[in-house]
């Protein structure tokens, strides 16, 4: 069976999505989510002009050396364009696998190793009133458990509480003072506790913001809050720096939505510095390359943690749960939703139902694309936000 066609879809139901079709000889379509928040058409232009043209005449059932062919026949290895590019080809393949086996794709990962991929949604406030109402409606939702994010007295727009502008074309920039937030985050988090009682997973994210020593110091004071994961503490290309916040800290940590290959995660399995692994299939190669990761993870004991926001397209968000199902060392996944549009254009898929997914029995993914759909959604320029300190300098956001 050969790849005869392949078509890179960028649609805008509510939010940007690139989406990877490719057709076999055997009338068969597979799909591959490669949507990368904010830099979109750079992955949608690496796929047409430098991928598909490699694609077209290859063998449909060769996943694993197609998948070696693109990473190490590029020479320009790793990075998040690319390797958002390899994923969408990689999970259009299983897809497309599945559906010649007329399975759910899971059972090609080994079938169901639980009955139901539970999950974890998101809620804020700008104070604690706020952020309580915003967790009753995620426990109303029926989530098992919840990211928990505030914001901090002094601070005017806040990572996950502040509204981005309507139309924004630039950046919107928040801002940032690492202080002020690592005095006023345990507080929060006893608050919660105090009203939410001791059996809720409570999770929350830093997004790569303090150095190790404040991490350190963030684990420490969270500790009696009996968190589920703290998240991304410190940047994320610095592996060693999470020696030193483990050394003092018992606090289990995650970290990986920003990387693309299991190189990165080298050091944090290997000395046992993690306890959760967040790649999303999406980012990270595929299914091929997270399902390696979570093999080499669960040699440690670590966990998965796959990244779920709104920016992980439901064709992505659907490779996810399929892998959720099959693996051993599954831990949670990361679950908002999407616009109420996009289910115009992505048909079918998982089920949401009592906080839990479920990828469903249809054969491959699971997920159609409606390509008159997708083309009444043109494409808008749109940028993730960054972050300021006081005097006006660049912070991680
Ligand atoms: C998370 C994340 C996201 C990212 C977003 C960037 O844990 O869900 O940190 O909300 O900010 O995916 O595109
Ligand atoms: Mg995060």
């Amino acid at each position: 069976m050969r790849i005869v066609d392949a078509a890179v879809v960028v649609t805008s139901p509510g939010r940007n999505f690139v989406t990877l079709q490719l057709r076999t000889d055997a009338g068969l379509t597979g799909l591959g989510d490669a949507t990368l928040n904010g830099r979109e058409l750079a992955v949608a232009a690496y796929l047409s002009e430098h991928v598909v043209p490699l694609l077209i005449g290859t063998d449909a059932h060769a996943i694993e050396h197609t998948w070696q062919s693109l990473y190490r026949g590029a020479y320009w290895r790793r990075g998040p364009v690319t390797m958002a590019a390899i994923a969408a080809v990689d999970v259009a393949l299983w897809d497309i696998k599945a559906q010649v086996a007329g399975l759910p794709l899971y059972q090609l990962l080994g079938g169901a190793s639980r009955d139901r991929v539970a999950t974890y949604g998101h809620a804020s406030g700008r104070d604690l009133p706020e952020l309580f109402d915003s967790i009753r409606a995620r426990l109303a939702e029926g989530y098992p458990a919840v990211r928990v994010q505030t914001g901090v007295p002094g601070l005017q727009r806040v990572y996950a509480v502040a509204q981005p502008d309507a139309d924004t074309v630039l950046p919107v920039v928040e801002d940032w003072d690492s202080a002020a937030y690592l005095r006023h985050l345990p507080g929060v988090f006893e608050s919660v506790r105090n009203e939410f009682g001791p059996d809720l997973p409570l999770l929350h994210d830093v997004h790569h913001r303090l150095s190790p020593q404040q991490a350190a110091r963030l684990g420490r004071d969270l500790e009696p809050y009996d968190l589920f994961w703290l998240e991304d503490v410190t940047p994320a290309e610095d592996q060693s720096a999470l020696r030193l916040v483990r050394q003092h800290t018992t606090v289990p940590l995650a970290i990986g939505e920003v990387f693309n290959t299991v190189f990165d995660y080298q050091t944090l399995i290997t000395e046992r510095l993690i306890d959760f692994v967040r790649s999303p299939v999406t980012h990270f190669g595929g299914i091929t390359a997270v399902k390696k990761l979570l093999d080499l993870a669960a040699v440690y004991g670590i966990r998965s943690g796959l990244h779920g926001p709104a920016d992980i397209s439901p064709v992505g968000m659907a490779a996810a749960v399929h892998l959720d199902l099959a693996v051993h060392n599954f831990g949670i996944q990361e679950f908002t939703g999407h616009p109420p549009a996009a289910a115009e254009v992505f048909r079918g898929g998982y089920t949401f139902r009592d906080g839990h997914l479920h990828p469903g029995e249809a054969p491959g993914l699971g997920v159609t694309l409606d390509l008159d759909a997708a083309a009444a959604y043109p494409y808008r320029r749109a940028y993730l936000p960054v972050n300021r300190l006081h005097d006006g300098s660049v912070h991680d956001w």
